[in-house]
């Protein structure tokens, strides 16, 4: 198949022309023929009507017989095309498509979920279109393909395309109000790229981590946020640690946000209503199931996780491979082999110690360089008031293995 083309937008822009061409030219020779009857016979040159014809079959024959026969062209142009978006070819790739309050989600057939469209160039695609809450509907411009998802019922599109890009999709059913902001993209790749992206996904060490990838997948960022910028439900961010104000069964409370009331929040939203937003959150039940709602509430509770921070990475960024060696050989530090099961004769204020080597000793080294120099080293290195604890604790952990 030609990856060259882009068959859906090619039907519609087709009939559309042909519609739009025939219509201009009759608009064109009715106007013209009309001005120039008008001027012809204007009153000041035949004050009399010059004729009085009673009817002509060959004229109204044709008069008849032509329009009738464009319109069926236009009607038979317009239904060949239009099977050509229901007839999805053989051989394509489908995607699940769900819209919800506001957001989509799309589903691959080995289960991986994203909220753009992945797919690779010059291969049918297919999409099947569903919504979980209200009536949306599923609008890809570029490709001319649009389609209402409905509660209930499957729809579905189809699209091949052109070129490797990024393509805007849109709500085009008023669903609410994050409607507006209902936008995502249809991320073309190349038939290798997507093939990597496919099999191998794309999770970067440096991406978001699982709890926050979590909340995109299930849409709770279509209403929550975590800077304050949606004003449709509470930002996450001021979460933790703090007060709610709820009504609980018609009573009003104070609650206090931890993991027993954030998993109420997720999986039956109605029972604690949080003061001053209206009653719109789905709960959710089998499809977050308990694993991932724990990964969740820890997230909400505690942040980014340390895991997901690179000690090696942050020893590499932060320019200590630029004094300390780690394969043994000398350098201006000491070497960072073995460290973890060395002791280190140290000076602390005049005082001589010999000190095990743990992780205890080594945040101090680390957080406050000067406070103990080792034996035989100068007292150059730089503090490292920048890194937070977790960064810290992260680099001791690869310190200490090394
Ligand atoms: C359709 C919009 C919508 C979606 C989607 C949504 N929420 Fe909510 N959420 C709300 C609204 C509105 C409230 C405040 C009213 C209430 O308590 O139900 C709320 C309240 C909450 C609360 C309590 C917040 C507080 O201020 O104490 C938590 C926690 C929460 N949601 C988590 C989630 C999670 C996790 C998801 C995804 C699994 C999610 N929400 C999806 C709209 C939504
Ligand atoms: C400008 C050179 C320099 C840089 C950059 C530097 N260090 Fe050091 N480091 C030293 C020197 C010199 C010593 C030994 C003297 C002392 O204890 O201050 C040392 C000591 C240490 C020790 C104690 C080692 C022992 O044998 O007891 C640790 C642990 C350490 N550095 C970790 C780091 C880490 C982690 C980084 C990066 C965040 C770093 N250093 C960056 C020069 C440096
Ligand atoms: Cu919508």
């Amino acid at each position: 198949m030609n990856p060259l083309v882009n068959p859906t937008a090619q039907a519609v822009d087709n009939v559309l022309i042909y519609i739009f061409g025939f219509s201009a030219l009759l608009l064109l020779g009715i106007t013209v023929a009309t001005i120039y009857l008008v001027v012809k016979y204007r009153r000041s040159k035949y004050p009399e009507p010059t004729s009085d014809s009673h009817g002509n079959m060959w004229l109204e024959a044709i008069w008849t017989l032509l329009p009738t026969l464009i319109v069926l062209t236009m009607f038979w142009y317009g239904w060949t095309n239009y099977l050509g978006l229901r007839n999805v070819p053989e051989g394509a790739m489908e995607v699940k498509a769900v819209g919800r309050m506001w957001s989509w989600q799309f589903e691959y057939g080995n289960g991986r979920t994203t909220n753009k469209l992945y797919a690779p160039i010059g291969k049918p695609i297919k999409v099947n279109i569903t919504a979980k809450d209200v009536l949306h509907s599923f609008y890809i411009p570029a490709f001319r393909i649009k389609s209402d998802a409905v509660p209930g019922m499957d729809t579905y599109v189809w699209f091949q395309a052109p070129e490797v890009g990024s393509y805007d999709i849109f709500c085009a059913e008023f669903c609410g109000t994050g409607h507006a902001d209902m936008i995502t993209t249809a991320e073309i790749l190349s038939t290798e790229d997507f093939e990597r992206w496919y099999t191998e996904g794309d999770v970067a060490a440096t991406g978001p981590s699982r709890g926050k990838q979590l909340l995109e997948k299930h849409g709770c960022l279509g209403c929550h946020s975590f800077d304050g910028s949606s004003s449709i439900a509470t930002t996450f961010d001021i979460l933790k640690g703090t007060k709610r104000k709820i009504m609980s069964d018609g009573v009003e409370k104070e609650v206090e946000v931890d993991a027993e009331y954030l998993r109420r929040s997720i999986r039956a939203p109605g029972a604690d209503l949080v003061e001053g937003f209206p009653p719109i959150m789905p709960a959710y039940g089998d499809e977050i199931n308990e694993a991932d709602l724990d990964e969740i509430i820890t997230f909400l509770l505690n942040g980014e996780q340390k895991t997901s921070i690179n000690g090696n990475k942050l020893i590499e960024e932060n320019g200590c491979l630029g004094c300390h060696s780690t394969d043994g050989s000398s350098s201006i530090g000491p070497g960072f082999k073995g460290l973890g099961g060395r002791t280190s004769e140290v000076k602390r204020e005049d005082q001589e110690l010999e000190l095990k080597v743990d992780a205890e000793y080594l945040r101090r080294a680390i957080r406050d360089p000067n406070h103990e120099i080792v034996e035989g080293y100068p007292a150059i290195m730089p503090s490292n008031d920048h890194l937070s604890d977790e960064e810290i604790d992260a680099i001791v952990e690869e310190l200490l293995k090394k």
